[in-house]
Order: structure tokens, then sequence, then C-alpha cells
């Protein structure tokens, strides 16, 4: 029969998921291989062609992976709470479940089809109540903990509580809030119930606080940094505004030095790795602080604090500081601030209220800033020192605060020509002079004790003295902040906690889940509270439930671990199931995750090492990013008349010079191989029902353009619509064939009919001119041997690097050499079909099957052993040449070098009776091509 691929893959499919054959089990001998994709969000569009991609590629590795021995997990699952069914609810009335279920429902069709080998029994959804009810287990377990900075890991927080009870705050050496209490022993017991909590809170790993947050009105929720652009919601793009508000918040700072030094030891691409290294941003550097002068030079007294605090990573230059710049919303600038700056101060502080934080660190070109009126004393040589503000500055970085050096820092140093502000020359830190303020003789020092030394040397001469003085430190700083975790939306998980006396208590565990409630509007309440606000009968006994839920993050960060156990009730995962499967082996997924789901996962994970709760430090030991697929836009070009108007007239692509023309989107679909479909296009659209066209050779010919896959842009290729014309051997294989896994390429079905023919002639292998199975039991012969493990080197070679591409084009030659061979011999042939049946699974499984095999079983065979003996080319017959005339053939070893082969050549009978006895003037010999002999 010829190749019929819609029963074949139809058949296989429904076999497979009757027979559980990629069931992965808990134990076996086997070395075990966790094969991990990034799940979907199942969102209303269904998957393109270009969400497959990442999947097919590690289908083929897991497939491959159990051929060659290991027991492999390679599950699926969905991300599914998440904004678009929510948005849908709000629109339509309909419950955000209804929809994520419809939609599960439409990927897991999809899916199907291509036939991915999932254990399905393992599927995990974030938003089904068996699942999340693990996720608030972990925010429970984050709750009850700190970070020990003298263990390097979290810890109880009861052991905290011992502590506090035992000895006081003295001798904490904790990851906390930055202001937090010190007491005794016993002024810890006498504090109320209420004020422990309080101070609790500065150290749990998960806490409350208030921080300034990106605020989307439109969307009614907080948003992360990395899901806002230039100010508006990536999702969406609506606007987004800076607002305070009290909100959850992970402690992930505490790990940012083990999450640095990781990556040093994860099979990761380097450039998902340096963005990560620059997210978490390590500065080493210094705190200086500056002493205020207390009386302001416009008279009165300065209350309260007594210096501010600068980070520097250029503490070296503090001899060259002529001026600080603390940020508008610095705590100190209304203390700071004389009566006669009052003006300017407030009117610049309303200014940047209207920037975010990230339209103020892109912005290097507006100079802004206003004088506070007040001055502090250099630490060292006791100059005065002007304080102003200026945006540019960053509240949450550092202290806030900077020194500046105009000779050696860009900004300070536009800043000081735009506000005319002194300029100290210190160049050249090797050789600086400043002297310290004569009018204060005795209490400070000039520079010359750092001069001569380089600024490594210098930074830690200086650090030396200021410690001396009680005046600075060496500091090392991060970049990143801790994650905010809650939005103000209906479709994520409960926090399980309640609220006594305005202080967060956790639900007790046993009754976990708490369930997401009903409500009847899907929009926050009359008074701006969150969604969860209109729940009726949804209160704890003794207090309100938290009416955020938890952000988009929070069931992805720890998803890995319930596919090892997916249905355990009494853990989030098993031990015996941790303790086998470890971590992921292989991980593909896109790259636009690089600093959210890939650090909370990092984070999560070490988090539960930390707890004993699993093994490994690190979640994911391989990681690769699949390239995006872009669309492949058709346009179709409208004639435009004298009066400038649009006609119902289309001129083809070879022709549009010749008229006046403007491109519209067509169809990709009734577009084949860039010729127009017409009749297509007339019913495509109404308005083209009576569309005229000006043909070039009898046909219409589409422009075409490379641009992101878009409903928008009529280029969304739906795998559905290939799969029913070639079948998922075809897709998968065409898919692969498109270039490198991880490079970004444009869709072309143009090339798909090439991989299907290849398929066809495949089966054709099998087969005879009726269309007969007909395999022979001969023993193959030399040619056929070196054809197959020609190949089966090649797959092997080709997988274990990930380069998939290469593959599909060396199965076309291994077919193309057995045809002309008209090898249909069994022993080659099985060999053949168990290598490309990680590519191409249906075929090769009935194939399986006509060869004698039990159903199924080719999951189970083994890889064929490579044998390097059948590649050998073992002899060449040299053309033996004189004086440039081939005379006579010599067949030697291809093995022999330069010096045997003359040897034999002059040995040979023939050649002998060529030189008649002759000596040869010299012998040229061209290592298995040619022998020339010169007499
Ligand atoms: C004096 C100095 C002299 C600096 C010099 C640089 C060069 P990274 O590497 O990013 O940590 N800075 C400190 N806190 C800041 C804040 N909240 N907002 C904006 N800038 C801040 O950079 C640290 C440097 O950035 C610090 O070192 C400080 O300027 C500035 F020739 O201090 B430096």
């Amino acid at each position: 029969m010829d190749y019929q691929f819609k029963d074949i893959e139809q058949k296989w499919q429904q076999f497979w998921a009757e027979h559980k054959t990629f069931k992965a089990e808990n134990t076996s001998n086997k070395p075990k291989y966790y094969v991990l994709d990034m799940f979907p969000y199942p969102s209303g569009a269904g998957l393109h062609v270009g969400h497959p991609l990442g999947y097919i590629a590690s289908d083929i590795f897991a497939r491959y992976k159990r051929l060659k021995g290991f027991n492999v997990l390679h599950p699926m699952g969905y991300d599914s709470f998440g904004l678009p069914a929510e948005q849908y609810a709000i629109q339509t009335g309909q419950h955000p479940s209804v929809t994520t279920e419809a939609n599960i429902a439409t990927y897991r069709r999809q899916l199907d089809q291509i036939g991915f080998s999932f254990d399905w029994d393992r599927e995990v959804r974030t938003s089904s109540p068996d699942y999340y009810k693990w996720t608030q287990w972990i925010f429970i377990q984050l709750f009850n903990s700190y970070y020990d900075k003298g263990a390097d890991k979290a810890q109880s927080i009861a052991n905290l509580v011992e502590h506090f009870e035992s000895k006081g705050s003295a001798g904490i050496n904790a990851v906390c809030d930055e202001e937090i209490l010190s007491f005794t022993a016993h002024e810890w017991k006498a504090f109320s119930e209420q004020q422990q909590q309080a101070e609790l809170l500065k150290y749990r790993l998960t806490y409350l606080r208030e921080s300034t947050v990106n605020w989307c009105p439109a969307l009614g929720t907080v948003l992360a940094n990395d899901e806002v652009k230039d100010g508006f919601s990536e999702r969406g793009g609506y606007p987004v505004e800076q607002k305070k508000m009290m909100q959850w918040s992970m402690r992930i700072t505490a790990y940012a030095q083990r999450l640095l030094a990781g990556l040093n030891h994860i099979d990761w691409p380097e450039p998902l790795k340096e963005m990560q290294r620059n997210w978490i941003g390590k500065s080493v550097g210094a705190s200086v602080r500056f002493p205020l002068e207390k009386v302001p030079p416009t008279g009165g007294d300065l209350e309260g604090a007594s210096y501010i605090e600068v980070f520097t990573t250029r503490v070296d230059t503090v001899f060259g500081v002529s001026f600080l710049v603390i940020a508008p919303e610095h705590e100190l600038v209304a203390e700071l601030t004389t009566p006669e700056q009052k003006a300017d101060i407030d009117a610049y502080i309303t200014q940047t209220k209207k920037k975010s934080e990230l339209d103020r660190m892109a912005d290097t070109k507006t100079v802004s800033g206003a004088f506070t009126g007040s001055y502090v004393t250099n630490p060292l040589n006791g100059t005065q020192i002007p304080v102003w503000i200026a945006d540019y500055v960053l509240a949450g970085y550092g202290t806030g605060a900077v020194m500046a050096v105009p000779s050696g820092d860009q900004r300070d140093f536009v800043f000081a020509k735009h506000f005319n502000l002194p300029i100290i020359p210190i160049i050249d830190i090797q050789n600086i002079e400043v002297e310290a303020d004569p009018t204060k003789e005795g209490k400070y020092i000039n520079s010359d004790f750092i001069n001569g030394l380089g600024y490594k040397e210098a930074s830690a001469a200086v650090v030396a003295k200021l410690d001396e003085l009680g005046l600075g430190k060496a500091k090392v700083n991060f970049r990143m902040r801790d994650a905010i975790f809650g939005r103000q939306r209906y479709w994520g998980e409960p926090v399980p906690v309640y609220f006594k006396g305005g202080f967060p208590y956790l639900i007790d565990e046993q009754h976990l889940p708490l369930l997401l409630p009903e409500i009847d509007k899907y929009l926050p309440t009359e008074s701006g509270e969150p969604p969860l606000g209109r729940a009726t009968d949804w209160k704890h006994p003794e207090g309100e439930y938290e009416l955020s839920t938890m952000p988009g993050w929070a069931g992805s960060s720890w998803y890995w671990y319930r596919y090892m156990d997916a249905h355990n009730d009494r853990e989030f995962a098993s031990r015996e199931a941790i303790e086998y499967w470890k971590d992921v082996d292989l991980y593909i997924g896109g790259s636009e995750h690089a600093t959210g789901h890939l650090l909370y996962s990092r984070f999560w994970n070490k988090f539960l090492k930390d707890i004993g709760k699993v093994v490994e430090e690190e979640p994911f030991k391989k990681l690769i990013n699949q390239g995006m697929i872009q669309g492949r836009s058709n346009f179709v070009y409208r004639l435009i008349d004298d009066e400038g108007k649009g006609t119902n007239t289309f001129v083809s692509h070879g022709l549009i010079k010749e008229y006046k023309t403007s491109p519209l989107h067509v169809d990709v679909n009734i577009v084949e191989n860039e010729v127009l479909n017409l009749n297509k296009f007339k019913t495509w659209r109404e308005d083209f029902a009576d569309a005229e066209f000006i043909l070039e050779n009898g046909k219409y010919i589409c422009g075409v353009e490379v641009e992101k896959m878009s409903k928008s842009k009529f280029n969304v290729v739906n795998p559905d619509d290939l799969i029913a014309r070639y079948g998922a051997d075809t897709l998968r294989m065409y898919e692969m064939f498109l270039g490198p896994l991880e490079q970004s390429k444009p869709w072309n079905t143009n090339g798909i009919e090439g991989v299907f023919k290849f398929l066809r002639k495949f089966w054709r292998l099998f087969h005879d001119a009726d269309w007969n199975f007909n395999v022979s039991n001969e023993a193959p012969t030399k040619a056929e041997l070196k054809s197959l493990h020609k190949i089966i080197q090649k797959v092997e070679q080709d997988i274990e690097r990930f380069s998939f591409n290469t593959s599909v084009s060396s199965f076309m030659i291994a077919v193309n050499e057995l045809t002309d061979l008209k090898c249909n011999k069994r022993a080659i042939l099985q060999e053949l079909v168990i290598t490309l049946a990680p590519y191409a699974p249906h075929i090769c499984e009935e194939l399986w099957v006509l060869l004698g095999n039990p159903a199924g079983s080719i999951s189970t065979a083994a890889y064929p052993k490579f044998n390097p003996a059948y590649l050998v080319e073992e002899e060449f017959s040299y053309p033996v040449s004189f004086n440039g005339k081939m005379k006579t053939n010599v067949s030697l070893s291809l093995s022999m070098e330069v010096a045997d082969i003359e040897a034999a050549i002059l040995a040979n009978a023939d050649v002998q009776k060529y030189l008649d006895g002759k000596t040869p003037k010299k012998v040229i010999v061209v290592k298995g091509r040619i022998v020339n002999i010169v007499i």
C-alpha cells in the first residue's frame, strides 16, 4: 500500500494512548533522564507552527534517549492561571476556568496530533486545586523561614524566635529589612504579640512591605518590571504608573550570591547566563558616610540624621567628590531642604513623579536636579560638599545617594557642567594631590597616602581609613530587588493568609488548599479592593483572607517536581521520586523567560534544597533556547486610481513598479509558492468577491516579508492544516529541517513537500512496484552497510549536539543511496527504522510491525550500534602515469603512506614493464588520487 499517513498516524497515536507506551516508572535499573519542555499557557488561539518547535526537538531527544537505554521522564502540563482568561471573563462573564478548560482541550488535541511521547498520566495544571495546594504550601514554608547568612541557607523562623527569646537580637546574622530593632531577650518577651510579628516579618522569606510598584489601572494589577516595556504593559499595551502599595514580596535577594555562583555550574547558553548575571548585578564597592554640616549656611539647626551614606564602586575617588546627589525620594530630602530651596525642590519632585524607574535609568540625555541648600563634609579631607537631588539617582539602588566625582564619572561631569559645580581634577588617580581643608586643621588628611597606588590598592587603603574613622566599609551591592509576589486579580492562587490585628497569619497546612472562591464579577470592588473582595462567605474564623492572588510565576517555579509524582496528596512529591529523578537533565524553552521564570525557579529550588525537600542545588542541568519561528507574510497590491483611491484591482508583485499600488496582507493559507489562489482570494473577504487582477505570465505572484507570526498579519500557519495535508511525521521533520534549533528563522511552507516526498521514498524502500511489502532476508552488501552505518553515526552525533536539522538531510542522502542500491534487505532497513524513529515515530512504528516485530516495541528497541569498520574505504585503484600519460592502474590499501605507496608501485610488475629497466627521475604520489612517474 502507498504511504497512508493518516491511517498510520491515527492508529499509533491511539495505540500509544491505550498502552501508555511512554509511561515513566519512578524506579528502574536503567539510568534516568528527565526531558522537560516549558509548559504552555493555554491561550485561546491554540498552537501555531512556531509553538511545537521546541517540543518536537525535546521529543526527538526523549525518544532517542529511550533507545539509548534510559528511563525517560518526558511530561507535559499547563501553566493555566493567567491574565488572558481573566480578561475574557471580564468581557464575557464566562468563568476563567471554563475558558481555560476549553483551551486546554484544544491544546491537548493539537499536541496529540503531533505524536509526542509525553507521559500524560503526569499532566499538571497550575490552576487545579490539587496542584496549587502545594504552591500555597511552598508559600507557607517561605513565610516560616528566614535566611541565615552564617549558615548561608534558609532556616526555620522558629530558630530565630528561639534566638530572640534566649539572646535577643544580638548575634543575628540574617537577611532582613533595613530597619530592624535591637533588643534583649527580656525586651523581646515583653513585646506584644503584634510587635513580635511585626519584627519577624522583617526576616521572613516572604513578607509584606510597602513598595513602589508598577500599577496598571487598565489591567487592575501590579506588573513585574519585565512585564513593562517603555511605560506600557507588555500584554495589552496599557499605561503603567508608579504607585506605593502594601505588597507580598519574596526575599530573592537573600539568594543573590548563590544565584550568581550557581550559573558557573550549569550548561546553559552563555547569553542567557549573562542576562541573569546582569540582572543580579553584583557590584563590589564601599559605603561611605558623609557627615552633615549641622549648621547650614542659611542658619538654623538640622535635627535627626547625622550623615548621608552613599554606595560607590570607586571609593578611591573620594578626594574628587565635589557634590552629593540623593534620589528625590530619599528619606532625608525634607530634612535637608532649606526654606529658600523648598519651592525648587518641591517642583522638581513633582516633575520626577511622572517618570518610571525604567525611564529614569534609560534617560541619559536630560540633565535635571535641584539643590537642597544643605552641605555635608568630605570624611577624609573635610571639604564642604553641597547636596543635590536628581532623578538619575535611583531610590531603590545602593543607599539612594551618590558621591559625585565629575572628573571620574561622565554623568557627574555633565551634571557639574550644567549646574556650574566645581570639578576637582583627579584625572590620574595614581598622581592625585588633594589637600585637606586648611581651615579645619588637624582633623583631616591629604590624598598623598594613596598616591602611586592602582585603583584597587587605593580603594583598599581608603576603605581602611574610613573604617578606622567609623565612616565607611567595604560593601557588596546587588542590583536585583526582592520580587513582588501578588496581583490584584482573580485568576491566580489565593495566598494562604488571613489578617488579624493588621498582621498576616498563615492558615493551617491541614486546611490547604485554600480554594479560589466564586465571585459575581471579575472586577475590583467599588472600594477598589481586588476581585476576591467580592466573595461572600469567604472568611477565616479569625480574620479576613488576603485578597490579592499569587503572580503568574508562582505555579511555574516548582512544577518540574510535581511531574515526578503528580498525584501525591500528602507531599508535593515523594522523597523517593525526588531522589530518583533529582533534576531536569534537559530543559527546552524560550529565552524570553531569562530573568523571570528561570530566575524564580532557581530561587525556589535553592530554598526547597535548604529546607531539605529536594536534593539538587540547581533545577535545570542543561538548557536550550529554541529560536523564534517568524511569520512569512504575503502581500497583494491594490491598484490606486488617479484620485488616490484604492480600487478592487490587484497588481501582481512583478509589475508593481509600473503602477501606483498599496500593499495589503493576504492570508498565507491561500498562497502557494507565492502564487495567489484567485478563487480562494475572492471568497476570503466579501469585498474581494469581484476583485480583478493584473497578472504576470497568467499568475498572480504575491510579495513576501518576514515578520512576527500574528493573526493581524494573516501569516499564522496552523499545524493542524499541515498535519491534515502531509501528516505529523512530515511536520516534525520539516520543523527540524528549517534550520538550527537555536536560531530564529522564518516559517516557509514551501519546502514541506520535499520532506513529505522523502518519507514516501523511505516507505517505498520496503515495498515493491505494486506497493506490496517486500523485504528480503539476504545478507547486505558492503555498500549497503556503509550507507547504514554512515547514518547511524551521523544521527547519533547530531542528536547528542542537538543539531536536528543536519540529521534530516543525512536521512535524505541515506534513503537516496539505498534506493539507488535497490536495497530492501531486512538487516539494513530494520536498523534504519530505529534510527529514524525519534524523528518520524508513526511511520517507523508501522514499518517496525510490518518487519515482524511486536507492536509498540520500537520505543524500547536499542539504538543501532555504529561499526566504524563499515566506513573504511579499503582499497583504491591508483592510476599510474608515465610523463603525464596514464598507462595502468594499481590497487593499493588506502591506509598506506606515501613512501610505501611509491615502493609498492615501483615493485608492481606492470610498472616495471613500462619502466623497462630505467630508474625514474621522479615519482609523484598523491595519496588516494594518482601516481605520476617521470622518466
Ligand atoms: C563615585 C564614582 C566615581 C562612581 C566614579 C562611579 C565612577 P554599579 O556598578 O552599577 O553598582 N551609584 C550608586 N548608587 C546609585 C544610585 N542609587 N543611582 C544611580 N547611581 C548610583 O554602579 C555604582 C556606581 O553608580 C557608584 O560608584 C555611584 O557612582 C553610582 F568615577 O561613586 B560611583
